[in-house]
């Protein structure tokens, strides 16, 4: 039988859990204080590093603030295991041992309630200021998209076409070596058929170099009379340079019809130049070879930035290159399935890149493709 023990025995146990409450309680002691005053945030600083969140520390308060309670007034705690000793208190004694725990254990269970609901309400108080929703906010509004500046010039040029009565053809960026090359009167032995300057795919396919391409499909789809304009994208193992591309974007043009004469290209291509760049542009026509056309010439027109007198767009000779042209040779408008006794045209092809290139005055074609949306923001 254990030996009796009397209050005054009892007792320094009682202080002894006490003290090592309120060391441990210092940390808490803020949060009794209603959570909207400034020392309950700044009593959390002792819960987290710097540089976290207030919510952050105040869940780790709550923890840490739980775990404290568990130790002091939990089953294994030094209070739950002084209380089993009660009974061996002298009997005399007894009554007041026992109020003694009640006393402590109040003194530590109330002010723990308290700071456990403190900083759930100043949890809560943050969540929701947090989530909450402001649905007076003005609402973001998506930017608007705009044309890459080859569709803006594209388009202006198909509306010029358009109403001077031409269709518009939609052509193949994958073509047999027929439409790209035999079709057009392009001999077997003829360098552009070379691997050096045209891409074939693995099964025989060429990627189209020029939309010249379009005018056979055109002729053999519709047959003659006919006028229609192809933009498109063509393809050549040109070296990237300001002025080359491997990938970039021509407009075919072509007329057949009974008594088509190069009058009938020069006065098309003048009217269009004039409504592209204004009424004062002046056109004029060099003798060329193209396979496909007999006569060939390329045409230039006078540049648009100095009127002809010279300027670093021009390169100081006044005038602009834009593309080749020519009466289309009997040889194709005959693959093609038109009687070239009955019937005459002319065709021409631009590249469209290297106009852009001039009418926003680009130093670089290269731009045009890089996907920089700081260059292409400029065309909005
Ligand atoms: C032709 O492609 C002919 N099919 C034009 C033609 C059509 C002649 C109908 C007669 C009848 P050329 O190879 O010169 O021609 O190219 C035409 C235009 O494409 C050039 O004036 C130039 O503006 C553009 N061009 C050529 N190579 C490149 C390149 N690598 N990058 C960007 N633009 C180019």
């Amino acid at each position: 039988m254990t030996a009796e023990i009397n209050f005054e025995d009892f007792k320094p146990r009682v202080d002894a859990i006490e003290e090592a409450f309120q060391q441990k309680w210092e940390r808490f002691r803020y949060f009794v204080l209603e959570p909207d005053r400034p020392e309950f945030a700044e009593g959390l600083n002792s819960f987290g590093p710097e540089g976290i969140s207030l919510l952050e520390k105040a869940k780790s308060a709550l923890t840490q603030a739980k775990e404290f309670q568990t130790e002091m007034l939990g089953r294994k705690s030094r209070l739950s295991a002084l209380r089993k000793e009660i009974r061996n208190v002298a009997a005399a004694d007894r009554g007041v041992a026992g109020q003694a725990m009640t006393r402590l254990e109040l003194q530590m269970s109330q002010p723990l309630e308290i700071v456990e609901t403190h900083l759930n309400h100043f949890i809560g108080t943050i969540l929701t200021r947090q989530e909450a929703l402001d649905v007076t906010l003005p609402g973001w509004r998506p930017r608007r998209g705009h044309l890459h500046p080859i569709t803006l010039v594209r388009e202006r040029i198909e509306d010029i076409f358009v109403s001077l009565g031409y269709a518009i053809e939609d052509g193949r960026e994958i073509e047999t070596d027929f439409y790209n090359f035999t079709a057009l009167n392009i001999p077997d032995n003829h360098p552009a058929r070379a691997s050096q300057d045209t891409f074939y795919t693995s099964d025989g396919f060429a990627l189209r170099s020029q939309t010249s391409t379009v005018q056979i499909h055109a002729m053999q789809r519709r047959g003659a009379p006919l006028r229609m304009i192809a933009p498109g994208r063509v393809f050549r193992r040109d070296t990237p340079d300001p002025t080359h591309n491997p990938m970039f974007f021509q407009v075919e043009g072509l007329c057949v019809d009974r008594g088509i004469t190069m009058a009938h290209l020069k006065g098309t291509v003048a009217e269009f130049l004039r409504r592209m760049f204004g009424a004062q542009t002046v056109t004029r026509f060099r003798p060329s070879y193209f396979p496909f056309t007999e006569p060939s010439a390329e045409f230039d027109f006078s540049c648009f930035k100095c009127g002809g007198s010279g300027c670093r767009i021009c390169k100081n000779s006044g005038w602009i290159e834009l593309g080749g042209s020519g009466m289309v040779h009997p040889n194709v408008l005959r693959g093609a399935g038109v009687d070239p006794e009955e019937f005459s045209g002319f065709a021409f092809g631009l590249g469209i890149d290297r106009m852009v290139a001039l009418m926003y005055g680009l130093d670089d074609i290269r731009l045009l493709f890089e996907n920089d949306v700081r260059f292409l923001r400029q065309f909005d």
